[in-house]
């Protein structure tokens, strides 16, 4: 018994969404997520004109794009009263190691917001660590020595880049949107550009960034005392 013209019709079209739900798929498989480079310049403007000596520990992220990833951590050791590095970037969940490697007491911590932690007194071999779980720039100290002092910048995606010594810097794979691009130096703070970032990315995304106005200021003890004041001596 041959099939009415209305049960033929019905056949066809569900035979062509078949076939359009297989293009489909397939499109979508087959096309990367539009995604681009960063690229550009920074420059750290200091009070004499010149441009500083340390652009390298500048850092420059994308804020905005949400990616899943796996934690990313570091390590600062601490060595001839200092930390090493000075400026340290990873992610949210991120743990970073402080070991000491120095014969004496060293008391890393921090009082920065949600992000605050305090490790105690250790000397070497000993380490402690402290995970992160909140994005922000910290800033880290020894409640010992006053002069120790570095950062770590907690970020909650994958798209931030050191800056190399000559202010150039890339940040691949960037996702194509609207996005906040910030610039950072310890002694200039943040600047920030709203950038379209297209599939094809950006190659002239140059930040200046003032540090003119910097001022050195002693910064307080774990205890919000200074350090003269608090009569701890190891
Ligand atoms: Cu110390």
């Amino acid at each position: 018994m041959l099939d009415s013209p209305e049960i033929v019709r019905g056949q066809k079209t569900r035979m062509r969404l078949a076939w359009l739900g297989l293009v489909w798929v397939v499109l979508c498989a087959a096309a990367p997520l539009a995604a681009g480079t960063l690229r550009g310049r920074v420059t750290v403007l200091e009070k004499d004109g010149k441009r500083a000596q340390d652009t390298d520990e500048a850092v420059v992220w994308v804020e905005g794009p949400k990616v899943r990833m796996r934690p990313t951590g570091s390590t600062v050791t601490m060595k001839s009263k200092a930390f090493v590095p000075r400026v340290t970037v990873v992610s949210v969940g991120g743990r970073v190691e402080f070991p000491n490697q120095d014969s004496i007491f060293h008391n890393v911590f921090s009082v920065s917001g949600e992000n605050r932690f305090d490790l105690e007194l250790y000397k070497k071999p000993k380490s402690g660590f402290k995970v992160f779980d909140e994005p922000g720039v910290v800033r880290i100290y020894c409640n010992i020595h006053p002069q120790m002092s570095g950062f770590v910048l907690v970020r909650d995606n994958p798209f931030w880049a050191r800056v190399s010594a000559d202010g150039s810097f890339t940040i691949p794979d960037v996702p194509a949107g609207a996005w906040l691009v910030k610039a950072w130096h310890e002694r200039s703070g943040e600047v920030v550009k709203e950038l379209e970032v297209p599939a094809a990315g950006l190659t002239d995304v140059d930040q200046k960034l003032d540090a003119t106005g910097y001022k050195q200021v002693a910064h307080k003890n774990k205890f919000g005392k200074d350090y003269a004041a608090s009569g701890v001596r190891y």
